[in-house]
């Protein structure tokens, strides 16, 4: 029985290009689909703006239906963007200009690894079309922020996707619709392993795989379920191929799927609601299952029967995710909700919705705060998979209150962190889960994916901007930043 964490556990945090990153229109990289998503609030949807067919600009709700009034991104793809709207993502919280400082944060708290996102059409800007040569100026980014974590020892985690479709990808292929898609992202990560194959050694190749759904997040028109598991049996392909790929570029790398799999519990000892809860963590399961066994598995069958799913699998396809599964599987794990028979949920982002529970508390963005949830998580994937574990997002969005000098008390976050990591610890040492590291999510304030709001926060550093975009952009540590350094310095020890 181990008594602690291993000596080179991964401690760090987490982000995402399209939410920290930046600089959408420099450096000669392309749009992409994140950069069509304005702000919204927790009662006021994200929406999508794109143009009507007639020419006249409007906006759409995040989740399109299949209006055929409305067309995807036309040719010449800047001239869609309205300038009267805020897109938080073009520029963030601008890591693409603060990365040296923000990096020398992140080394100061010790961090052993800083996960991060490539933006797709930085590194492509029409997402690496047949012929098209790959943005020196954006690989040149990355390779810059590459090496100054080297310089603080962190090991860079990259994930390959998070969040944004290259916006030419969306207009000619549908997006992860068509299967074309596949050929260009492995155009991308091909070029990134080779280029960075001595700086990172830690990848990931696709974000919360089972939350994925329509315009902003695949580049699809439609958001029906047909179009939605077809596009993600693309993703398993590539996903598939962009391991084989790394283990031919990079020896020594390991790469992982990812999946949100905050945890579902039934509401009560009603057989229905026992079997109800197991089959719909089935809907997020589905997607580990598949990219660590290497199958879809055998209850996948009714599943897609249901909704009347028919995947188009090309003849190879099922020998590609056979062969080459993922070395790890990393996770967010932000909550657990209720399963109730009677409760409509939401289908398969593991955890999203449900009944209230008693008996825990919540956030005030509504997310249950249950770091049992997470021993009982990671007791269910280790059970499950026998393969390394790895935590790339937890946290706690919150109204941060900065005093009159910009710091944050943030006793909450505090909190949270330790009733995890405590968790957590009982995980590795009791149930002998084989886990590489933890990354908290936002470990510097960005803008929230779900909202695109700046003042829903998770992170050790406080960034000056309100949910409009202005501010100084100015870093400030927050009370958790000494904490966590701490923890880090003592392995986990001195929480
Ligand atoms: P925000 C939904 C459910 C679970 C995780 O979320 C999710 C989402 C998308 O909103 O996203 C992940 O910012 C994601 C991050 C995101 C983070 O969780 O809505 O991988 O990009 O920021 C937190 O509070």
């Amino acid at each position: 029985m181990k008594k602690t964490f291993p000596e080179n556990f991964l401690w760090g945090g987490a982000t995402a290009a399209n939410q920290y990153e930046g600089g959408y229109n420099e450096g000669g990289r392309g749009l992409a689909t994140s950069d069509f998503i304005t702000n919204g609030s927790a009662d006021r949807p994200r929406k999508i703006t794109i143009r009507l067919k007639d020419g006249t600009k409007t906006m759409v709700n995040r989740r399109p239906t299949g209006d055929p009034k409305i067309d995807t991104i036309p040719e010449g793809t800047s001239g869609y963007i309205d300038e009267n709207v805020y897109y938080p993502s073009h520029n963030a919280v601008d890591f693409y200009h603060h990365y040296k400082e923000d990096i020398a944060l992140f080394g100061e708290m010790g961090f052993k690894c800083f996960r991060l996102s490539l933006s797709w059409s930085r590194i492509f800007p029409k997402g690496g079309i047949e012929g098209e040569q790959p943005n020196e100026e954006g690989l040149k980014f990355y390779e810059d922020v590459f090496k100054e974590c080297k310089k603080y020892n962190i090991e860079p985690l990259v994930t390959l996707y998070h969040f944004e479709t290259p916006a030419y990808l969306a207009e000619h292929f549908n997006g992860w619709g068509g299967r074309e898609t596949i050929d260009c992202f492995l155009r991308m990560c091909k070029e990134v392993f080779t280029r960075y194959k001595d700086l990172v050694k830690y990848w990931i190749t696709i974000n919360e795989i089972n939350v994925l759904n329509g315009y902003a997040f695949m580049g699809t028109r439609e958001a029906t379920a047909q179009v939605r598991y077809q596009a993600k049996h693309h993703m398993f392909v590539a996903s598939a191929l962009a391991n084989k790929l790394c283990h031919e570029i990079i020896p020594d790398a390991k790469i992982g799927c990812m999946v949100a799999l905050s945890c579902i519990y039934p509401k009560d000892c009603k057989p229905e609601n026992a079997f109800g809860a197991l089959d719909y963590r089935r809907g997020a399961l589905i997607y580990s299952d598949i990219m660590m066994r290497g199958y879809y598995p055998s209850y996948s069958g009714h599943f897609f029967e249901e909704m009347g799913v028919t995947i188009k699998k090309e003849p190879g396809d099922d020998e590609i995710i056979k062969a080459y599964p993922s070395d790890f599987l990393a996770f967010s794990y932000y909550r657990s909700s209720v399963y109730h028979t009677e409760i409509v949920q939401n289908t398969d982002t593991g955890g999203q919705m449900g009944d209230v529970n008693p008996f825990v508390e919540k956030t005030e963005w509504g997310w249950a705060i249950d770091p049992v949830g997470l021993r009982y998580t990671l007791s269910e994937l280790y059970d499950r998979y026998q393969k390394p574990l790895f935590i790339v997002e937890n946290g706690m969005g919150t109204i941060d209150k900065p005093d009159e000098n910009g710091y944050v008390e943030d006793d909450y976050r505090i909190q949270y962190f330790r009733d995890h990591i405590v968790e957590m610890k009982k995980a590795v040492t009791l149930d002998g889960v084989d886990l590489m590291g933890y990354t908290p999510w936002g470990c510097i304030d960005l803008v929230s994916a779900g909202t695109g709001e700046m003042k829903k926060r998770y992170g050790f550093i406080y960034v000056d901007m309100d949910d409009e975009g202005n501010g100084t952009l100015k870093r400030t540590k927050k009370k958790s930043f000494d904490w966590y350094k701490k923890v880090i310095a003592t392995n986990g020890e001195d929480l």
